[in-house]
C-alpha cells in the first residue's frame, strides 16, 4: 500500500520559534543528534516505512539543504523513489510565502500531479519519532477513510498546545478544536493504563495526516484557507470520514529553543526515549570522518560524534557534534555544541594564535554549561558560559538567551576571557 503514497514534509513557515539557529539556515536544515539535520527524522521514517516519494517544503531553500538532500538520499535509478526540496518561490514582500501549512501543500500540489498516488501523508519537520506510517496507511484503508489523523494522549497542562479532538467507538473523530483553552474538559478519551497513569487521558492531534488523493485536492482548491489544523481539519470532519490513528509511543515537538535542547541532551541518559542504536538507523549523510580522538577527558553521559579531537577536562550530560576541537582543562556541563563544518589547517590555527584570534572550536580552561553552541564557532581560551546567575531572556548579538539555555550563534567568535 506504501507504493502509492507521496509524502510531504512541512519544513517550517515564517516563524522564528528556533531563532537564532535558523537565522542563516532553514528548519529542515538545523543540525541534531551531533550528525543528523531535523529533516533526517521524518524521511528515515517515511523510508523505513517503504514511502520512498518525498516532497520537503521549506519557507527559503538554502544551499545547506540542497547540499544535504543531494549527499545524502540516493536512489537507485531505477526506482521512482525521490526527496525534492520545494520552495515558496516568492519574495516576503509580495505575499505569496506559504501563507500557513494548508497554503504551502497548495502551492505545491501541480508538483504532485506528474505522480501517481492514491493517497498523501503530510509530516512536520520539527518532531522526533519514530513511527511506522504502513500501520497507518493499513489503517487508513481498512477504515475506508477520507482523512486520518495521528494522535497521541496528551496531559491537560499541555492541551493548549494542540489540535485536540475527541472519537466515537469507531475511531471516527468527531469533535476537534485546534489549540483550545476551554471546551475540551469532557473529551477524555480511552487510553492505555501506562498512558492513564500519566494522566494523558486527552488525545492530541500529531501534525500528521493522511488524506485521500481527490480529497486532498477538493479541500484545497477552490478556497483560501491556510492552515490544516485551524481551517481545513476542523471543517472536514464535519463533510468527510475523519479518523484517528492513536499512537502511544515516544513523540516530541521540537520546534522550540527549550524543547530542542530538551531533546537533544535526552539522547544521553542511560536508555533514551529515542533510540538512535535500533535496527531502524536515522539516515544522514556518509561523511567519512576519522574517529574521535580524546585526551585526558572524564566523560559522562555523553554522546561524542565522529571527527573530534578534545582535551577537555570534563564533559557531562553533553552532546558533542562532527569535528568538534575542545581545548586543555574545559569543563562542558549540559551542552550541545554543534560541531564544525571543515577543519583549521595547522598554518590557519598557528596564524589565529600569532594574532591573538580565537581558533575554530573551544578554547583552552572554559567553563560552559546549559548552552547550545551552534556550527564553525570560535570561542577562546578561559571564556566562561551560562555558569552564574540566570541570564534574561533576549538577543546580545553573538549569542541568545531563552529559557536560561544560551544559544551561541553560528560561526560567532567569542574573545578570550569573555564571561556570558
Ligand atoms: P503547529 O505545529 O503549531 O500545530 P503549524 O505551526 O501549522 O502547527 O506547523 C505545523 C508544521 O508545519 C511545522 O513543522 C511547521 O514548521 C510547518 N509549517 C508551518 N507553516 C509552514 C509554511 N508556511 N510552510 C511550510 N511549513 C510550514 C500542528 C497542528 C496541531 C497539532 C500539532 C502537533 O495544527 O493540531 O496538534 O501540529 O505538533
Ligand atoms: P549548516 O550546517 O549550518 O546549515 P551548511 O550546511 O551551510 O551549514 O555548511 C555546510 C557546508 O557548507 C560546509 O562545507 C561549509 O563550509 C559550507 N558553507 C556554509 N556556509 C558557507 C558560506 N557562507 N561560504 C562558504 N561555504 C559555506
Amino acid at each position: 500500500m506504501t507504493s502509492k503514497v507521496i509524502s510531504i514534509v512541512l519544513g517550517g513557515g515564517q516563524g522564528s520559534r528556533l531563532s537564532p539557529l535558523t537565522a542563516t539556515r532553514s528548519k529542515p536544515a538545523v543540525p541534531i543528534g551531533g550528525k543528523y539535520r531535523l529533516v533526517d527524522i521524518p524521511i528515515s521514517n517515511c523510508l523505513h516505512s517503504g514511502i520512498s516519494r518525498i516532497f520537503v517544503l521549506t519557507q527559503f531553500n538554502s544551499a545547506s539543504l540542497n547540499k544535504h538532500i543531494k549527499n545524502t538520499y540516493h536512489f537507485s535509478t531505477f526506482s521512482t523513489a525521490f526527496v525534492d526540496i520545494l520552495a515558496a518561490e516568492q519574495t516576503p514582500t509580495s505575499g505569496n510565502w506559504f501563507q500557513g501549512t494548508a497554503d504551502a501543500v497548495r502551492q505545491s500540489l501541480h508538483h504532485l500531479s506528474v505522480h501517481e498516488f492514491d493517497y498523501v501523508l503530510i509530516l512536520s519537520g520539527d518532531q522526533l519519532y519514530q513511527m511506522d506510517f504502513e500501520e497507518m496507511i493499513n489503517q487508513h484503508v481498512a477504515l475506508k477513510a477520507d482523512i486520518s489523523i495521528a494522535s497521541i494522549p496528551v496531559h491537560v497542562n499541555d492541551v493548549p498546545g494542540f489540535g485536540i479532538l475527541k472519537t466515537d467507538d469507531e475511531n471516527n473523530i468527531t469533535s476537534f478544536i485546534e489549540k483550545p483553552k476551554s471546551g475540551f474538559e469532557n473529551w477524555v478519551s480511552e487510553v492505555s493504563d501506562e498512558m492513564k497513569a500519566q494522566g494523558r487521558i486527552y488525545l492530541a492531534s500529531m501534525g500528521i495526516y493522511i488524506f485521500n488523493r481527490q480529497v486532498l485536492y477538493d479541500l484545497l482548491q477552490g478556497n483560501d484557507a491556510t492552515d490544516f489544523g485551524k481551517e481545513i481539519i476542523p471543517a472536514s470532519i464535519k463533510t468527510h470520514k475523519v479518523v484517528s490513528f492513536q499512537y502511544e509511543g515516544y513523540w516530541t515537538d521540537i520546534g522550540t529553543i527549550p524543547s530542542f535542547f530538551e531533546a537533544n541532551l535526552g539522547l544521553t541518559d542511560d536508555i533514551p526515549e529515542f533510540n538512535l542504536f535500533g535496527s531502524k538507523p536515522i539516515f544522514t549523510r556518509a561523511r567519512m570522518l576519522p574517529p574521535s580522538k580524546i585526551s585526558g577527558t572524564h566523560l559522562e553521559k555523553s554522546i561524542i560524534s565522529e571527527g573530534c579531537i578534545i582535551n577537555a577536562k570534563e564533559i557531562t550530560h553533553s552532546l558533542v557534534g562532527i569535528r568538534t576541537r575542545i581545548g586543555f582543562d574545559t569543563t562542558i556541563e549540559s551542552c550541545y555544541i554543534m560541531g564544525e563544518d571543515e577543519y583549521q589547517t595547522l598554518t590557519q590555527i598557528e596564524a589565529s594564535k600569532a594574532n591573538g584570534t580565537p581558533v575554530m572550536g573551544i578554547g583552552d580552561r572554559c567553563r560552559i554549561k546549559n548552552a547550545i553552541i551552534d556550527k564553525n564557532c570560535c570561542i577562546g581560551n578561559d571564556v566562561i558560559i551560562n555558569c552564574g546567575d540566570k541570564l534574561a531572556d533576549g538577543d546580545y548579538g553573538t549569542y541568545a538567551v531563552q529559557d536560561g539555555i544560551v544559544v551561541v550563534k553560528k560561526r560567532s567568535v567569542i574573545p578570550d576571557g569573555t564571561v556570558i
